[in-house]
């Protein structure tokens, strides 16, 4: 490649900004905030009316946290760390929707930001080594750099079910809840999925609903949420402790206050196995999931260990034995799929408005203008909820147009399964960065956001102080961290059950079977690997 003959053509080109940002949540904002400390110009494009992404858009009933929200809001602004109070240890999705707006407030975000603006298309211009956006409008915008701030879990996926567009009555997906509330008070409601989301959605329209059928195909292995009002006392903890609160965020595993126990599962008496799984199962947040012994998700045994303690819990919350049977997941061990934390959720199924059918044994043949249709029985619904989740991972990347190099598009770039450097950029998309993108450390997510955000801005930077323009993946780079993602899943549980995090959706065309988009080391290790690259002036990167 001859960096050399394109170079004036890439210094003479007006471009519209030095940098276009797909996407206004954590990620973008938090960006969008790096590029003009950098002096760079910047427009955001976000599809919502309003910034917070994620949390724009699930305002499904019983949206909040599973992380602890004081271990979940921004770090880089000690200020707002101690102006913000927030008012539960797991915030609900309306309060941490104030809060990024409060955030854009501070930061006078939206003047940059161009909002009901989904991009359809961005396409690399090689003469300029530029981007060329397409809004779903037909606008067209150029930039230097593309940012994509597009998240990991944010197409939703409809069923691939007959007849979804046939129903009558009101139907949902949690993804893209109305702004407006909805009144469940003795209306017939379905919910369709048992993730995170379906959990959190049941346990929520249950208290309401007229009835309440949920369909569950695979059932999870869900644990208590614990979640309470923080105390004026604890506030004040809280605010003394957000140094030492990050420290620990950046030490362990996966950015959560929690991290395994460093003792193997065998290593302890039985007595004192069970106290200890009783212990986390009393403690808050991920604990149990992510806090439990070290061997929890790679020995078969001690996973079964944990499986069958957290079964005999089921059994003891759900009155009916046949119930709680179906409660219980028969084909993967605990923790190996996404944990659901839950409040009251099992009890729910005590409620005699509340009926569990088992969409396996008797799968949803269709929906009908009336409500659901399985291989056994027909139900008649005023509302239908789909809880169906994502295309994750790369899902929001196949929504868009996006063309590097030649116009090679990156779909077909990643058909064999998602290729970065870092998971943050691809060769053949020069100046390209991606927020949180395939091949990232996700775990506590905003940890991890602000690290790309502040590796990207580092690299801009130092293209800035070498008067370089041009930024991309060398393909041996690429490789290697392609295989040390493959690598790092090897012997993980985890990687043998179907799931998001395995990139499996039964709703999307060509992701029926597993595949490796996300990273699975630890995120000090993720991080180091990143931080060395830099500490050597980019060595993995063609800069110009
Ligand atoms: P998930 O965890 O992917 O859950 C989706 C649920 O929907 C799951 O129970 C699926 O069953 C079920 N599903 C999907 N399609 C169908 C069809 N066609 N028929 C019946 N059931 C279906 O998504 P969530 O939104 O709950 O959570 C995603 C992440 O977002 C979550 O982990 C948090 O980190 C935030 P399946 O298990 O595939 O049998």
């Amino acid at each position: 490649m001859s960096l050399a003959t394109t170079e004036p053509a890439a210094a003479t080109t007006t471009l519209d900004y030095d940098a276009i940002v797909i996407g206004a949540g954590m990620s973008g904002m938090y960006q969008l905030i790096r590029l003009r400390e950098l002096g760079l110009s910047a427009r955001v494009f976000e599809a919502g009316t309003g910034v917070g992404g994620t949390w724009y858009w699930n305002r499904y009933p019983g949206a909040r946290f599973d992380s602890e929200s004081y271990s979940y809001g921004f770090s880089f602004d000690e200020e707002l760390l101690q102006e913000w109070e927030w008012s539960e240890h797991f915030a609900p999705q309306p309060e941490t929707l104030r809060y990024l707006n409060h955030v854009a407030d501070r930061h006078d975000l939206r003047r940059d930001i161009q909002f009901r603006s989904p991009v359809a298309a961005a396409h690399y211009q090689e003469a300029s080594r530029s981007w060329l956006v397409t809004l779903a409008d037909g606008s067209r915008h150029t930039s230097r750099y593309l940012i994509t701030a597009i998240g990991a879990l944010s197409a939703p996926t409809l069923p691939r079910i007959e007849g979804v567009d046939s129903f009558r009555g009101q139907a949902f997906h949690t993804a893209k809840w109305p702004h407006e509330p909805v009144d469940f008070a003795g209306k017939r409601v379905a919910v369709i999925g048992t993730g995170a989301t379906g959990v959190q959605t049941i346990q929520e329209v249950a208290k309401t609903a007229g009835h309440l059928t949920v369909f569950q195909r695979t059932p999870n292995w869900c644990t208590p949420l614990h979640n309470r009002p923080i105390t004026p006392e604890e506030q004040v903890r809280i605010k003394a402790g957000y140094d030492e609160l990050f420290k620990r965020c950046a030490e362990t595993f996966a950015c959560f206050l929690h991290t395994a126990d460093p003792r193997g599962t065998f290593e302890v008496t039985p007595e004192e196995r069970e106290a200890f799984y009783e212990q986390l199962y009393a403690t808050p947040g991920f604990a149990i999931w992510v806090g439990n012994f070290k061997d929890t998700l790679t020995d078969r045994a001690a996973n079964k260990e944990i499986s069958e303690f957290v079964a005999r819990k089921i059994r003891q919350r759900v009155k009916d034995p046949r119930i709680a049977d179906m409660l219980i997941p028969k084909d993967h061990g605990f923790g190996t799929r996404r944990v659901p934390q839950e409040t009251h959720y099992y009890e729910v199924y005590n409620q005699p408005n509340v009926t569990l059918v088992d969409s396996k044994a008797t799968p949803i043949q269709r929906i009908t203008p009336t409500g659901i249709t399985t291989s056994e029985a027909d139900y008649a619904f005023d509302i239908i909820i789909y809880a169906t989740g994502f295309d994750a991972l790369t899902g929001a990347f196949d929504r868009i147009d996006i063309r590097g190099r030649d116009g090679l598009a990156l779909k077909q770039k990643w058909a064999g399964g998602a290729q970065t450097f870092v998971g943050m950029l691809v060769q053949d998309f020069p100046n390209m960065f991606m927020l949180l993108g395939p091949h990232t450390a996700l775990g506590n997510i905003p940890r991890s956001i602000e690290y790309n955000v502040e590796w990207v801005s580092g690299l801009l930077r130092h293209m800035q102080a070498h008067g370089q323009t041009f930024a991309e993946a060398r393909p041996e780079a690429m490789r290697t961290w392609t295989e040390h993602v493959i690598a790092c899943a090897e012997g993980l549980l985890t990687f043998e059950v179907d799931s998001w995090m395995t990139g499996v959706n039964s709703n999307v065309e060509g992701k029926q079977t597993r595949s490796i988009a996300r990273y699975a080391g630890s995120a000090p290790a993720y991080r180091a690997w990143c931080d060395d690259v830099a500490a050597k002036g980019y060595p993995d990167l063609v800069l110009d």
